[in-house]
């Protein structure tokens, strides 16, 4: 191949590379490191509530706030037979127990806000875990809106009455209870599965709320790992890939003269 055939490839491959490429992560909070993008976090009960094994909060091992039992499992060093975060998971989760007491009679909300300005094409990806018998109930609901005004209902969560999960717990033991939290059709298990979701509209500021109503102290319900992911608004108005494909083939024979002209 010739120099200058090199040259017309190399920019042709420049060119292909400027077209619109792989969403990026663009905020994230319930992880191992600080939250990205966080704009505002609200939730009433983050301080806790009157009982100590009773929560609504982000949480981690080793506090502030100290997760409850129920919500920790420790049979790898202890007895112990409820629990869905393992004693090697020290990251940030959102955890819940109990949250209809006397401190709070009906559901709790927390919510959310992150700064996705500038991209689209936005996917949510979060981790959930449940682990206990429920009733009917208890639930748990996530939304998402934006600021332009779009919104929905991201994720719903619901006892199954007519099904049993089998729980592993990190000891190695197996705790089989009837009816699991269902989240689209998956029986959640307490170990974290993973959800994902477009989220359709654009704005400046995602808002994500969750709204849950968990009535029992041997009820556990966990998320994690929440992320979201778009691509930047400007490349999908940039030069389409067709016109840049075009571009490049006008240009290669000029290039080509231009090379032997010298
Ligand atoms: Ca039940
Ligand atoms: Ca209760
Ligand atoms: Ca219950």
């Amino acid at each position: 191949m010739s120099p200058s055939a090199r040259t017309s490839l190399a920019l042709t491959a420049c060119l292909l590379s400027a077209a619109p490429t792989h969403a990026g992560l663009i905020a994230a909070d319930l992880g191992d490191a600080a939250p990205q993008g966080l704009l505002d976090y609200q939730n009433p009960f983050q301080a806790g509530f009157s009982a100590s094994d009773d929560a609504f909060a982000r949480l981690r091992r080793g506090g502030p706030l100290l997760p409850p039992a129920a919500l920790l499992d420790d049979s790898a060093t202890t007895t112990d037979i409820l629990g869905i975060v393992a004693e090697s998971m020290s990251g940030w989760f959102f955890g819940v127990v109990d949250n209809v007491n006397s401190d709070s009679p009906g559901s709790a909300t927390a919510q959310w806000q992150f700064d996705v300005t500038g991209f689209h094409n936005l996917t949510l990806a979060l981790d959930m875990a449940a682990m206990g018998d429920f009733e009917a109930s208890d639930y748990f609901l996530w939304h998402f809106a934006f600021d332009t005004g779009s919104s929905g209902t991201l994720w719903r969560g619901q006892t199954d009455e007519s099904a049993a999960q089998t729980y592993r717990l990190s000891s190695g033991a197996e705790v089989t209870l009837n009816d699991p939290l269902m989240v689209d059709g998956v029986a959640l298990s307490n170990n974290f599965t993973s959800f994902l979701l477009p989220l359709a509209g654009v704005g400046s500021t995602l808002t994500l709320t969750l709204e849950a109503a968990l009535n029992g102290g041997q009820e556990a319900l966990a998320f994690r790992h929440l992320s979201l992911a778009g691509s930047p608004l400007e490349r999908a108005t940039g030069v389409p890939l067709a016109s840049t494909l075009a571009l490049t083939l006008v240009a290669l024979p000029w290039l080509y003269r231009r090379k032997r002209l010298r």
